[in-house]
């Protein structure tokens, strides 16, 4: 494979600015895509070009691939950089840049739809040996198979839709008569959300903790892992708060889960930056949940302990190079990451509009993943996050601390933004002594 010379960032926001710095740093050329809602974004300027692709809605932009392809081609990108959301996992906009002689920055097609059945890949893990929830082993075909495999794996169960992920199409089941309304509605929903009515079964695991594992492939079979997040702190299936390392993790069973997330990626054949998610229980035991095919938001938290930049290992991975060994990656200190959105911090509804002041706090070992200053008009049209704050230090409790001090000096006016909810939750006396789980948040009434 050749060097990459001019890369397109095929998003917008935070992640698009993200990209376009680690890009220039590279010595190479970032051209940088916009909607008519984004075309005063003042990150627009870092790029070597920018070119409008359509409008407002995403469906008309961010999400429009001969509009993608277009201004690629124009610009004469030998590359796309997806970032997170939009085209990121979508196996056909990759084909068509595979047909364009354009470089997808991320994995194959083919191990990208494996992976989108959340049936299938949980399969795949079985048979790679990796640990998963006991459950259905692939789809339940009827009422009748659903309360059999119910009575094995014994209630209380979760139905999952085999196309979603990240929290959509789930119907916990306590008890066999309400089995056939829950399978019948979960299908229905699945066929109308997905167009896929394939649904599975797990054993339901209470109030468990969301760790995952960040890896990284080459075109060369070599897998390195970036250590662990805990991204418990959620509240409806969105992400808040995430650290690593997972201090709740004893080494032992750290190392056994580094080492699964390895096995899987090589199992696999994956290419690329990659997250292996997993359900830990309150026995430190793991099942493996799904895996993300591209970068995620909190990947910053993992560059922070490991003094890495992943999307530069993307882009070298993409070149062809060799990654460095396993030993050669350190993981030191500790790490946590606030996502800071337009919203109000107790209802948790979109808050746009004008920002008359941003004046975003600094200091030693903070750092801000941000796209918008004074006077930047957030637009209702898109997520919410507007940034992510991110310390690092050498202990969890200077991190809380350090973290705790950046938002007491964060002050942003006319928008609603997360920043007070986030430092409540720095003085919080259960996030504090890492007591949480995933529905930490449904039970705290702040
Ligand atoms: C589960 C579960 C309990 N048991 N599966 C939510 C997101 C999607 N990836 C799967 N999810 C869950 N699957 C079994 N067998 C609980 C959740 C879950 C959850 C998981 C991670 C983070 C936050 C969550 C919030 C509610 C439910």
């Amino acid at each position: 494979m050749a060097e990459i010379k001019r890369i397109l960032v095929a998003n917008r926001g935070e992640i698009a600015l993200r990209a376009i710095r680690t890009i220039k740093e590279m010595g190479k050329e970032a051209v940088a895509i916009y909607s008519t809602a984004d075309k005063d974004a003042a990150y627009l300027k870092l790029a070597d070009v920018a070119i409008c692709i359509g409008g407002a809605p995403s469906s008309e932009s961010y999400l429009n691939i001969p509009a993608v392809i277009a201004a690629a081609e124009i610009t004469h990108c030998d590359a796309i950089f997806p970032g997170y959301g939009f085209l990121s996992e979508n196996q056909h906009f990759v084909e068509i840049c595979t047909h364009h002689k354009i470089k997808f920055i991320g994995p194959t097609p083919e191990v990208m739809v494996l992976m989108s059945d959340k049936s299938k890949a949980k399969d795949v893990m079985v048979a790679a040996g990796v640990s998963v929830v006991p459950g259905s082993d692939g789809a339940i075909h009827d009422i009748e198979d659903a309360k059999k495999r119910a009575k094995e794996v014994g209630y209380p169960v979760i139905l999952k839709a085999a196309q979603g992920g990240g929290g959509r199409g789930m119907r916990v089941v306590e008890e066999e008569v309400k089995l056939e309304t829950s399978f019948l509605a979960c299908e229905s929903e699945a066929i109308t959300s997905f167009g896929d009515g394939t649904i599975y079964m797990e054993k339901f695991i209470k109030n468990p903790r969301h760790i995952e594992v960040q890896i990284v492939a080459d075109s060369h079979g070599n897998v390195i892992h970036i250590g662990e997040r805990d991204c418990s702190m959620q509240r409806r299936h969105q992400k808040l708060i995430e650290e690593s390392p997972a201090i709740i993790l004893t080494p032992e069973v750290r190392t056994k889960l580094h080492n699964e997330a390895i096995k899987a990626t090589k199992f696999i054949k994956y290419e690329g930056a990659g997250t292996f998610e997993f359900l830990l229980d309150a026995n430190l035991d793991f099942y493996f949940m799904e895996m993300n095919t591209r970068l995620q938001v909190e990947h910053t938290v993992s560059e922070m302990v490991s003094g890495i930049d992943i999307i530069k290992l993307m882009i070298e991975v993409a070149e062809g190079s060799k990654l460095p060994s396993q030993d050669s990656i350190k993981l030191r200190g500790h790490s946590i990451e606030c996502r800071i959105s337009a919203e109000d911090p107790v209802k948790f509804l979109p808050s746009p509009g004008k920002i008359t002041e941003w004046i975003a706090p600094g200091g030693y070992n903070v750092r801000i993943d941000t796209f918008v200053h004074t006077n930047y008009v957030v637009p209702a049209t898109y997520d919410s996050m507007i940034g992510k704050l991110i310390v690092y230090a050498d202990t969890r409790e200077e991190a809380i601390a350090k973290m705790h001090r950046s938002l007491s000096e964060f002050s942003v006016k006319g928008i609603k933004t997360t920043i007070a909810f986030h430092k409540k939750m720095m003085e919080n006396e259960d996030f504090i002594s890492n007591n949480f789980d995933t529905k930490y948040l449904e039970r705290y009434q702040g």
